[in-house]
């Protein structure tokens, strides 16, 4: 059967309420959506905050799918998943129970208010790029030209904020 729909890079993290059970929850309906195939998944990282600073460390995790859902039902659909789970409002930057963001969306450029693709910021962050490079280093950022490994080299040693793989065995 031929291969249908649009590789997508989806960003998943929390620092609420044992965040490695929520991670793990968060791929499994993922995984579950309608015309969406779960092809990879990185390990889990325990990272640093970024933003504000005054909160619980973070796990963080990327996953790549092929979805046939357009931008915008596969938004729906992210966001549909953080309100069963239970998210609530929070505070931009602050804790969260579940953050579901679309990173890349093929090579597909959107700005819309609701909805920017590239997820803005993520070339500068090394809790997304380190689990993105660890399942698709060779993918080209669509902005800037730049290869996931290139943007993550370019980060260089001064921005070594703890973004750390946990072994599975961690629970
Ligand atoms: N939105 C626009 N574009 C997108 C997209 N590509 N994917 C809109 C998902 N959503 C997108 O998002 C607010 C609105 O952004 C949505 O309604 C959607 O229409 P949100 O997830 O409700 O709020 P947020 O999470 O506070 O915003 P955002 O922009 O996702 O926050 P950030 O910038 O991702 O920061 N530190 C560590 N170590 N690990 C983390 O995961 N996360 C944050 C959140 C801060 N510090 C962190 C981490
Ligand atoms: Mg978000």
């Amino acid at each position: 059967m031929a291969l249908r729909g649009v590789i997508a890079y989806i960003g998943v993290g929390s620092n609420l309420e044992e965040p490695l059970r929520q991670c793990r929850l968060a791929l499994q309906k993922l995984d579950a959506l309608n015309d969406t195939r779960m092809l990879r998944t990185s390990s889990f990282y325990r990272t640093e905050p970024v933003g504000v600073r005054e909160q619980g460390p973070f796990i963080n995790a990327v996953a790549e799918i092929r979805t046939e859902l357009s931008a915008r039902t596969l938004l729906g659909s992210l966001k549909a998943i953080e309100e069963e789970m239970g998210r609530r409002e929070s505070l931009r930057w602050g804790p969260r129970l579940i953050d579901l963001d679309i990173l890349l969306y093929g090579q597909d450029i959107l700005q819309e208010e609701d909805l920017v693709v590239p997820h803005p910021e993520f070339h500068k962050r090394r809790f997304v790029l380190a689990p993105l490079c660890e399942i698709s280093s060779y993918v080209i950022h669509p902005v800037f030209g730049i290869s996931m490994q290139g943007l993550l080299t370019r980060l260089g040693y001064d921005d070594l904020r703890g973004v750390v793989k946990i072994q599975q065995t961690d629970g």
